[in-house]
């Protein structure tokens, strides 16, 4: 028995949710889908989950009763804010908290996490409990009754199954997201329109690379990198989410005479924004820095991101890049690839594209294989 996002965001209205923040996890898309579009229970679409729990902290001493949507991957990335900004303060919030690496049983990036995601609450003694479907309306109740007493964030571990799936199909091939849940057009917006897919862009991103490391973002990106080749240089980042660039950076500041080569996400970027300027701040000549921008979390079911607002590549020129391009078509992606190998950088490749996802397989090597080779290629010089 699973529920729907629209009888769970009922439920939080009933219970005067009247704010929502949080990070995408397939595992509530039908939940946040509903939220995106709510009168209601607005969503915010957060560029991280510590900020979640901050526009959280911010709406609740605003008069509001605010719940805070992640996945429990994102509840590593909250735990200061939850300990040093709600619990210190005592700021009520409905966590809402999905549970990757239930029993076991996930890709490796979400096991020690489900292990510990539990262990995690305690030690921060945040009360919670398994949100079940059978239950749900008994376990909202205990933990707004909870948040409400305490004054403090509670939270509904959220496993598989528990909120109904399959939105994602029917949002992909639906009209083009132009929403983050409210918010006008910053003057850095100015439409790009996508014309090829990811797969068609990484193709053409790929065909003047020779030997140089490149690191992907987590998510399709790899998948569908490697769906088109494999290759030793090739470091399939599974989980992580935002960390690429700062891996990218890390390889282009060791190893200065070398080119190194990042292919991020829309969402990966924003989550870690701030290595813009510090890759402007440190003028790596050998870092290529592309991004694959569909303007939504691809691999989490589509929801808005803000690059539909925000121009990446003009943020990173202001950042100090060297040159910020941004491209559409095929020829241009190559062409920008090419230049951007053979002179110095830092570089910037925006790479608009369509939200098409091509099926693709998820990378079969182990985290410790796809380390040794990458290494191993590395050394080898
Ligand atoms: C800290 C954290 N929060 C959330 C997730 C879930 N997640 C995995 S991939 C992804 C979307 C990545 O978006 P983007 O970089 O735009 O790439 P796309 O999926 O669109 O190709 C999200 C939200 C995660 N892995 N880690």
């Amino acid at each position: 028995m699973s529920v729907s996002g629209a009888r769970f965001a009922d439920l939080l209205e009933q219970h005067r949710i009247d704010f929502s923040a949080g990070v995408p996890c397939s595992l509530i898309e039908d939940l946040i889908a509903t939220l995106e579009t709510h009168p209601r229970v607005p969503y915010v679409a957060a560029v991280r989950e510590d900020v979640a729990v901050g526009l959280a902290a911010g709406a609740w001493l605003a008069g509001c009763r605010p719940a805070v949507l992640m996945q429990n991957s994102g509840l590593g990335t909250s735990l200061n804010a939850l300990a040093s900004l709600s619990l210190m303060y005592g700021l009520p919030a409905l966590l809402l908290v999905t549970w990757r690496g239930y029993q076991g049983k996930d890709a490796p990036e979400h096991i020690l996490m489900g292990d510990i995601s539990p262990k995690l609450l305690t030690l921060c003694g945040i009360p919670h409990r398994v949100l079940s479907a059978a239950s749900i309306e008994a376990d909202l109740a205990w933990a707004i009754a909870e948040m409400e007493q305490r004054l403090q964030p509670v939270a509904l571990l959220v496993p598989p199954g528990v909120v109904e799936m399959g939105r994602a199909h029917a949002r992909a091939a639906g009209p083009p997201a132009t929403r983050d849940g409210g918010g006008t057009p910053s003057p850095l917006a100015a439409v790009l329109e996508p014309r090829i897919s990811r797969l068609v862009a990484l193709g053409a991103a790929l065909k003047p690379l020779g030997r140089e490391p490149l690191v992907h973002a987590n998510g399709y990106i790899c998948r569908e990198s490697f769906s088109l080749g494999d290759r030793p240089q090739n470091f399939y980042m599974i989980g992580s989410m935002g960390m690429a660039s700062a891996i990218g950076l890390g390889l282009a500041l060791a190893r200065p005479h070398r080119r190194a080569v990042v292919f991020d996400g829309d969402g990966n970027l924003l989550m870690n924004l701030g290595i813009l300027a510090q890759v402007g701040a440190r003028q790596p000549a050998n870092l290529v820095h592309c991004v694959f921008d569909n303007g939504v979390y691809g691999s989490t079911g589509n929801q808005a991101s803000l690059s539909h607002q925000v121009r990446l590549d003009r943020l990173a020129a202001a950042a100090g890049y060297r040159t910020a391009v941004a491209v559409v078509a095929a020829g241009e992606v190559e062409a920008a690839v090419q230049a951007a190998l053979g002179s110095e950088g830092p570089h910037f490749i925006l790479v608009k594209v369509t939200r098409e996802e091509a099926e693709a397989p998820r990378i079969p090597f182990t985290p410790a294989e796809i380390r040794d080779r990458f290494r191993a290629s590395l050394l080898a010089g």
